[in-house]
């Protein structure tokens, strides 16, 4: 039998510091990924409840959290933030000790597959208020006011902002958009990505083209679920309940299970 080796690891909405616990679940998880040996691990947006760039905002559980994010880096694997809608300005210096890219988008191929990985946010566009919100929050004049005002009144006008997200902004608690999300995957697949990978909706959702293939990765706050991806493009997500996101090639979990301890 073929192994493959396991190159990457995904999670999507993480949103440590949202429920009593979930930061030990949040450590366990990392000592796992840590284990793996894996070359990058790509957060899929929204790993805290909200994160700000700038380490005035920083309450302790983010920066415990970052600092499970800065040991993965000394164990030499890459980390990668993709920006989320909880997410603003990660561009920022003070995280250079904990990322080594943040984005809206990132890309890779794998086993000549084009990979290309967003949180998803934006794709629902009937979403105006959220779209509104989103512009208006991540601007220009945001990011100087993140930087200039005094440091509590700035974490308690972050609480106040996520406590409004938590009442309007969830668009995860309704129904996807599935036209929409076939849509956005069209495009992508139309541009050249073999494999879209999205967060943001918690909910597992696969939609399938010939060997194209867009998938939206479960919220790990919900389920858990990491996707791994291989060297040789292939696809498993852990635990199996989310089988979703395992590819329909013939390499079944249990063969890829195999592949860990063989690889390693
Ligand atoms: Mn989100």
């Amino acid at each position: 039998m073929l192994a493959w080796l396991v190159t990457r690891a995904v999670l999507a909405d993480l949103h440590v510091g949202q429920a009593k616990d979930d930061l030990e679940k949040f450590l366990a998880a990392m000592a796992e990924v840590r284990r793996r040996d894996v070359r990058e691990v790509i957060f899929l947006g929204d790993v805290f409840r909200a994160l700000v760039g700038y380490s005035r905002f920083w309450d302790a559980t983010v920066r415990r959290g970052l600092e499970e994010l800065a040991d993965l880096r000394r164990a030499g694997s890459r980390v990668v933030l993709v920006e989320g809608n909880r997410d603003f300005f990660l561009d920022a210096a003070d995280l250079d000790p904990y990322r080594d890219a943040a984005g809206t988008v990132h890309s890779f191929v794998a086993g000549n597959r084009r990979f290309l990985l967003e949180h998803g946010d934006l794709i629902n566009r009937s979403d105006r208020s959220y779209r509104f919100w989103r512009a208006i929050s991540k601007s220009g004049p945001a990011r100087l006011w993140a930087r200039l005002l005094p440091r509590r009144l700035a974490q308690r006008i972050v609480l106040g902002t996520e406590t409004r997200l938590a009442q309007t902004n969830f668009t995860y608690r309704r129904d996807l958009p599935a036209a929409d999300l076939e849509a956005a995957a069209q495009r992508h697949f139309a541009a050249g990505v073999d494999v879209v990978l999205w967060g943001h909706f918690h909910r597992p959702w696969s939609f399938t083209v010939g060997s194209k293939q867009a998938h939206v990765v479960p919220g790990w706050m919900e389920s858990g679920t990491v996707v791994w991806i291989g060297d040789n493009g292939m696809l498993l997500s852990d635990p199996e309940s989310s089988e979703q996101v395992v590819d329909s090639a013939p390499v079944s979990w249990y063969q890829g299970r195999e592949g860990f301890s063989e690889a390693r």
